[in-house]
Formats: C-alpha cells, structure tokens, sequence
C-alpha cells in the first residue's frame, strides 16, 4: 500500500505533466514518419521540448523553435498549398486530399488543437495553466505557431490559395498569424496566390475589403493575385475531381 502510495499518487498529482503529452506527441509522430522512418521522433520530441522547458511560459520566444524547424521542416506541395484565417474548419472541409495546410505538415498535425508550457526551474511540460494566446506575446504555444508557419509559408510553391472570411470586417488583419506569412511568400517559388472570401448568409466583406489592399501592398509584386467570392454552401457541396485536383469553385 505505500508502495502505491509513492508511486500512484505523484502520478496523479503530476498529471498530465510531460507524460501523457509526450506519449500521445510520440505516438503521432510515429504514425505519420512510419513510412519513410524520418525524421527521428525521438530526436523530435527533445528539440521540441527544449524550446519551453524550464522556461518562464511568456519568454519563449519564436526564434526558440528553429532548432526544432530544422530538425522537421515542412515539405512543401507546390500547387497544393493551402493558407487560412479565421477560416480553420472551413479550410479543412476542402483541404483534406487536394490541399496541404499547415496541420499536414509533420509538426503541425501533432500539435494542431494543443497547450503546453513550461516553468522556471522544472523539467516538466505542463499542458494546463499556461498562458493564453493572447495573455502574453512570446507564449510557447503562439511562438510555435508564429515561428511554423513562418517556415512553412516561407517554402511554399507554385499557385497557393488562402481561404479568408468574408462574414467579418477584416479579412485580412495584421494581428493574425496569416499577415506572417504573406510577408514570407516569394516569387522565386511562388507563382499565384487565390484568395477565396468564404461568406455565410451575412456577406461583410468582398474583394474589394479594404483590408485586402494591405495584403496586396504586403505581398511580393511578382506574385500573381487573385481573388473569388465563394459561398460557404458552395464551397460544402463542392469536391474536387480526385486525379485532377482542378477549383471547385
Ligand atoms: O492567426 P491566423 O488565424 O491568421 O493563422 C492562420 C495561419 C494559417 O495559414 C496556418 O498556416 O497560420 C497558420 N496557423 C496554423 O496552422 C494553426 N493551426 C492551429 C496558425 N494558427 C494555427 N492554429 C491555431 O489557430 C492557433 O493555436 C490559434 O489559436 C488559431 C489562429 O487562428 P486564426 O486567428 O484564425
């Protein structure tokens, strides 16, 4: 009984304390790297672990996370290249065959939906009582976020879509991760970039929002730009042909 004691109760007490999160981090990791057997998961898991761990959970920085960027960068699929705000579920009603997002990359699908932290003086990763998005600036979670999708718009190619939402007044806000990554995108690897306006019932805001002037202003002038109005039912009813992958809308 006390040796239950010992061992049971700190578990408990501990709770979701490094090891659940690390097991179910693993375990995605190595379901997706099953095939081709890289990246190292393990190797994964401390690169990643060593942006935030001992570390007061609002100074993590995103430069944090680029030893783990470069332990597994993003492979990008040019053409096939998927961006979004405010748009998540939407994205991924249409992205999951013919899109790659940012949660089809290695990294962003086994932290996608995700909270961790660290603390001063602890080796544990925590995945309650940390910061909220926007408590603090240099949070562990946004930082990875920032710093990921930094890289991942950085290496994409070919002709991209981004999926903004028309049924608010600022599609395009510089305070979103997206404004990021529009500073990233180059014209050495990309060719196009098609916005899509998804809008509900409510239309707030078409092509000609204000806030997608500053998306062109920001965005490599030897990119070409596009813009389409789509509706929300649309974009439900509507499948991409598998072998061609060709706009459905
Ligand atoms: O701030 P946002 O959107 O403009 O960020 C979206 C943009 C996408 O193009 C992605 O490539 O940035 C990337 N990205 C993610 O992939 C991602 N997955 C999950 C950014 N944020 C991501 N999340 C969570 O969504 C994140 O933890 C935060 O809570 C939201 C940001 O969404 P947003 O404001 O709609």
């Amino acid at each position: 009984a006390v040796l239950l004691l010992v061992v049971v109760v700190p578990a408990v007490l501990l709770g979701n304390r490094t090891g659940t999160f690390k097991a179910t981090f693993l375990e995605k990791c190595e379901k997706i790297t099953a095939e081709s057997g890289s990246p190292d998961c393990v190797k994964v898991w401390s690169a990643f672990e060593q942006a935030y761990v001992g570390r007061d959970p609002c100074e993590v920085p995103m430069e944090a996370y680029d030893h783990l960027i470069s332990t597994a960068p993003p492979q990008p699929a040019c053409n096939r290249m998927m961006f979004w705000s405010k748009t998540k579920d939407l994205a991924h009603l249409v992205s999951d065959s013919c899109y790659q997002t940012m949660e089809d990359t290695l990294l962003g699908s086994v932290l996608d939906g995700q909270t961790w932290c660290g603390k001063k003086g602890s080796s544990n990763t925590y995945t309650s009582g940390c910061p909220g998005w926007t408590e603090c600036e240099n949070n562990p979670v946004k930082s990875f976020w920032k710093r990921g999708s930094t890289e991942f718009a950085a290496v994409a190619c070919g002709n991209t879509t981004a999926m903004l939402n028309g049924s608010i007044a600022t599609p395009f806000s510089s305070a979103s991760i997206f404004a990021i990554e529009v500073t990233q995108f180059t014209s050495d690897r990309m060719r196009s970039l098609t916005v899509i306006m998804v809008t509900n019932d409510v239309v707030v805001s078409n092509c000609t929002n204000e806030s997608l002037k500053d998306l062109q202003k920001e965005l490599d002038p030897g990119i070409r730009y596009i813009c389409k109005e789509v509706t929300e039912s649309a974009l439900n009813t509507c499948r991409e042909v598998p072998d061609t992958c060709a706009p459905c809308w």
